[in-house]
């Protein structure tokens, strides 16, 4: 399936005005990044979902492996025990896309039988076997940048030009997964909103998302609580929202596809209202 075809409305009754698509993140790692384990357990993580989809999300990300600045890596065996039963459970009791975050093929392969809509890799696909499973599939993938790994990547990051070094990023993983058999088409590119950026990277990079739009593939924003936002405002990850709400916006103002947050209720508002406005424009 393209990212287009991916993206396209199922309801559109239901969604006459047109808007980015809100992915909710819904992580099952103990130490994840804002929501300190609160939906660790698997019943409370279901119950999360249906809260999420009343609250008109479009896709539920689910993420077993934390990438928060300084985490250590989990086992394939661990991340498979994580997210496996829950993509299960979720395709087996609700009718919405499922994305997958993650970046180790073995999760990957068992995803994808399992349902997945799609697959979210902070790392683009660069680990050992994933353009492979990919190439076998049909189902969409984000790549997403980072530099370095999430252990040191905000040590010391540094770009010659960060816009155009993420874009000449896009277009070299562009083409390897095209020379892997996976059509551009089923593409989409995130700049990794805090993956190895200073906090004035990150703005510059969410003031000009739009110079990625002539690569012509779907763009997806993530800045949902992150400290691009906590350590501009001095606010602690509980007192976010309202920076997230104003990057969302910014993103959608720019053309981003989907909008990557923990506040799935507010942030549908928001783009709801942005959106009321762009049919005017
Ligand atoms: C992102 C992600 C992001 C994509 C995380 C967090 C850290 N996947 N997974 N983009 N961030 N595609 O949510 O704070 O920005 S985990």
């Amino acid at each position: 399936m393209t990212a287009d075809q991916f993206l396209a409305k199922q309801m559109p009754q239901q969604q006459e005005i047109s808007r980015p698509q809100v992915m909710g993140i819904l992580n099952v790692t103990p130490d994840s990044f804002s929501d300190g384990g609160k939906f660790a357990s698997f019943d409370k993580a279901l119950a999360h979902v249906a809260q999420m989809i009343s609250d008109g999300v479009d896709i539920i990300d689910i993420g077993g492996e934390s990438t928060r600045p300084g985490a250590v890596e989990v086992s394939a065996a661990d991340e498979l025990k994580r997210v496996i039963p829950l993509l299960k459970a979720i395709k087996a009791t609700f009718t919405i896309k499922v994305s997958i975050d993650t970046s180790k093929a073995a999760v990957m392969a068992q995803a994808i039988t399992h349902g997945a809509d799609i697959i979210n890799d902070v790392r683009a696909l660069q680990n050992d076997g994933c353009l492979a499973v990919l190439a076998a599939s049909d189902v969409p993938v984000c790549l997403m940048h980072m530099q370095g790994l999430p252990r040191s990547m905000q040590k010391n990051p540094h770009y010659n030009d960060v816009i155009g070094d993420i874009k000449q990023f896009f277009i070299d993983r562009i083409s390897v997964c095209e020379q892997a058999g996976i059509k551009r088409e089923r593409l989409i590119l995130d700049p990794g909103f805090g993956f190895g950026k200073t906090l004035e990277q990150n703005y510059q990079l969410l003031a000009q998302l739009h110079k990625f739009n002539d690569l012509g593939l779907p763009l997806l924003s993530g800045t949902s609580r992150k400290s691009m936002i906590g350590d501009l405002l001095a606010r602690n990850v509980d007192e976010r929202l309202a920076g997230s709400l104003t990057t969302a916006i910014i993103a959608a103002q720019q053309n981003a596809s989907i909008i990557r947050v923990h506040d799935v209720k507010e942030t549908v508002d928001a783009l709801k209202v942005l959106a009321m406005t762009v049919k005017y424009q």
